[in-house]
């Protein structure tokens, strides 16, 4: 069996939407980087992961220890990445803090080992994962409130999804995001305006789709008290098929899952393993929206899936900004996962740039098929690599710093959750 004879680690940047969250507002450019696992005979195994500083130590702190590996050596790589973030002990139990920078770093290279062993076997991920139970993921709508242009981003032009403040002009970007890839749900990202406000664009939303599943997701923004107020708001006519992260803590999801009859779904308080038996035991949530990044990787999605099912927990998707490895990845897992109940999140439609031969994969009738393979089934463009790098270089962005980019717009803007 080939062995690995070499990674690399490039970090990119690419161009991001002025979209408005609770900690501020999306910078000019995201980071992400490519990890490319190549083996002795000349295959090159593709990964995305994050691409702050962090990450990037957390990588480089595992890189050097793969080479040699066999890509089917999934537990010689969980060895290398515990050696490397100094927790060697392979077998002891999740912490109950969590362990997501350690997570993440096997998530990088686990794919890109799958994706190897794929191409070895001539057969697409989603085989080497088990096999599919269904041919094609369903993605929502991501929508968000949005600037219509940056700030302080001399020589780019506006994206020209336009300004999104008003509830109409939400509409029309919903509208957009489904004549374009025709999701069937839609989620909002909220926790910007007062609840208030954003119900009320829930239900413009409602107006304009009745039969659409929706979704809103506060970040955290909202108080336990506040969102006892606005439950009945959200609660008539049904406007929810799940309430997404109102509150910051599992405590405080707790406290909401006890007086709300919707479930609860969260990316925020259960993150990782270790935050399981908490979760279980205050019933903290009944949907874990898992994302492979930080989870510990594909085949760690699938034990999540699961939990799930073990806990009666719904599992859905999902997503930060990103590129088409990632957007493989997830729709191939996806395909794996028998209880994945609810059309997957994802950012795709708001980048531009692409960092795969052939151009951005396509989303149509709300969902994708896993791409064919070998493996991942997309191959690196390396002009694209390149060109992303350099903007990676030239941008200046190191760290995600979404309230700093609102300081340029609202110098008061702190950060500080609840927000109301
Ligand atoms: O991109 O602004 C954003 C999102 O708020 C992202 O940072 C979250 O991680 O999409 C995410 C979510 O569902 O919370
Ligand atoms: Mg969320």
């Amino acid at each position: 069996m080939t062995r690995i004879a070499a990674v690399r680690v490039t970090p990119i940047a690419f161009r991001d939407p002025p979209l408005l969250n609770v900690q501020g507002v999306h910078e000019p450019w995201a980071l992400r980087s490519i990890i490319e696992v190549e083996t002795q005979d000349g295959r090159v195994g593709l990964g995305e992961s994050y691409g702050d500083l962090e990450t990037l130590g957390n990588l480089e702190r595992a890189r050097a220890g793969l080479v040699g590996l066999s890509p089917f050596d999934l537990n010689g790589l969980t060895r290398v990445v515990y050696e490397a973030m100094g927790t060697p002990d392979v077998g002891a139990p999740y912490p109950p803090q969590g362990d997501k920078a350690r997570a993440s770093a096997l998530a990088a290279f686990e794919v890109a080992f799958l994706d190897l062993q794929g191409q070895a076997l001539g057969l697409p991920l989603y085989e080497v994962l088990g096999g599919k139970v269904r041919d094609r993921v369903d993605f929502s709508a991501y929508l968000f409130y949005k600037f219509g242009r940056h700030k302080d981003d001399p020589g780019y032009p506006a994206d020209d999804w336009g300004e999104a403040l008003t509830h109409d002009q939400m509409v029309a970007q919903a509208r957009r995001m489904v004549d374009t890839y025709g999701f069937g749900s839609l989620k909002l990202k909220a926790g910007v305006f007062e609840p208030d406000f954003e119900i009320e664009t829930l239900r413009a939303l409602r107006r304009a789709f009745p039969d659409a599943p929706l979704r809103i997701d506060p970040n955290g923004g909202w108080t336990v008290e506040t969102t006892r107020r606005v439950l009945p708001q959200l609660l008539d006519g049904g406007l929810l098929e799940y309430l997404e992260d109102p509150t910051r803590t599992l405590k405080e999801m707790g406290e909401v899952a006890a007086f709300c009859p919707i479930p609860l779904a969260t990316n925020m308080v259960t993150i990782a393993f270790g935050h399981i038996p908490e979760t279980v035991r205050l019933n903290a949530v009944q949907v874990i929206l898992t994302d492979h990044h930080y989870w510990g990787g594909l085949r760690a999605t699938q034990t999540l899936a699961a939990i799930g099912r073990t806990f009666g927990l719904g599992i859905s998707m999902h997503s930060n900004s990103h590129m088409g490895i990632s957007l493989a990845a997830m729709t191939h897992v996806g395909a794996t996962i028998p209880n994945l109940a609810y059309a997957c999140d994802t950012h795709y439609p708001w980048q531009e740039d692409e960092v795969i031969e052939g151009g951005k994969l396509t989303i149509s009738g709300g969902s994708m098929a896993p791409p064919e393979g070998p493996g991942l089934g997309v191959t690196l463009d390396r002009d694209a690599l390149a060109r992303l790098h350099r903007n990676y270089l030239d941008c200046g962005i190191r760290v995600r710093d979404d309230a700093a980019e609102m300081r340029k717009y609202r110098p008061d803007w702190s950060s500080r959750l609840p927000r109301y």
